[in-house]
């Protein structure tokens, strides 16, 4: 079995004699028993929902909890960074940050404080100068873009530092961390805010999407379940139905 980083072992003189079960582990890159994933999204680059979506949904898939940073509020206006809290804040933790701002880390500091970590999110949107705000370390910033204007690969080491009382690891994005282990049809099990409609639905296998008297729905148009999650659920719906689809043909 490989090992990866993360995992728990037994050390004899040097040598790795046993391991223990994994709570849980992303592919990429290799990392296992993540108590939090933060989801970091900035007002630039313009954050991409649906992937947000995906990790939320792989994250409860893999039994790791999800949280969202809201990066660069420095050069935000307030009204737009509470646009891109709302949808969440009933489910999920979420951090007003900037790494620029030493001040605005403190309540993300102590949430990190006894659990590891893993920061993800598209390219840019600071997760390394997190890191670095957060460890006093010294990421390269900024070099994913380079390395894709080099045209290498984006595989490389990845790394644990100890941070705030607890442990991050770098991350190089997980912008591609596909789930399609969930059926489309089992999607509404991971957002319980739709969940707790669905009983009311006239057909017991409505999906949520087009279907007639659908509580859900309902629920969307009286402003009960936030309209832009829901569309998100939608998006991603498709996106898995689309993907079952080529997996069976
Ligand atoms: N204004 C502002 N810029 C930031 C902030 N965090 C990161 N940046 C900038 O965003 C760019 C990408 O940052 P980086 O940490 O490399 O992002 P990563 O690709 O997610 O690791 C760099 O130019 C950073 O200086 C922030 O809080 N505020
Ligand atoms: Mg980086
Ligand atoms: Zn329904």
């Amino acid at each position: 079995m490989d090992l990866f980083v993360g995992d728990y072992v037994e050390v004899d003189e040097g040598i790795i004699t046993a391991f223990y079960p994994r709570k849980n582990r992303l592919i990429r890159p290799y990392v296992a028993n993540i108590d939090v994933l933060m989801i970091v999204i900035a007002p630039v680059p313009k954050p991409d929902f649906l992937c947000v979506e995906k990790l939320i949904l792989n994250c409860h898939v893999q039994k790791i909890e999800p949280c969202l940073v809201i990066n660069k509020t420095d050069v935000a206006a307030s009204e737009a960074v509470e646009e891109f809290a709302r949808p969440y804040l009933k489910e999920f933790k979420v951090f007003r940050v900037s790494a620029f701002k030493e001040e605005t880390l403190t309540p993300l500091k102590e949430y990190i404080k006894g659990k590891l970590v893993c920061f993800a999110g598209q390219s840019a949107v600071g997760k390394s100068s997190l890191i670095n705000s957060l460890t006093g370390k010294s990421l390269e910033v900024g070099e994913l873009s380079k390395r894709i204007a080099r045209g290498k690969n984006t595989t490389r080491h990845i790394e644990i530092f100890p941070c705030c009382g607890g442990y991050v690891v770098d991350t190089c994005g997980f912008s591609v961390m596909e789930q399609d282990e969930v059926k489309a049809a089992e999607l509404v099990y991971y957002y319980d805010e739709l969940l707790a409609f669905q009983s009311e639905c006239r057909y017991t296998n409505c999906t949520h999407t087009k279907e007639p008297f659908c509580a859900v729905k309902k629920a969307v148009e009286e402003g009960k379940i936030d309209k832009d999650r829901y569309e998100r659920y939608l998006k991603l719906f498709n996106a898995l139905k689309e993907s079952g689809r080529k997996k069976y043909d």
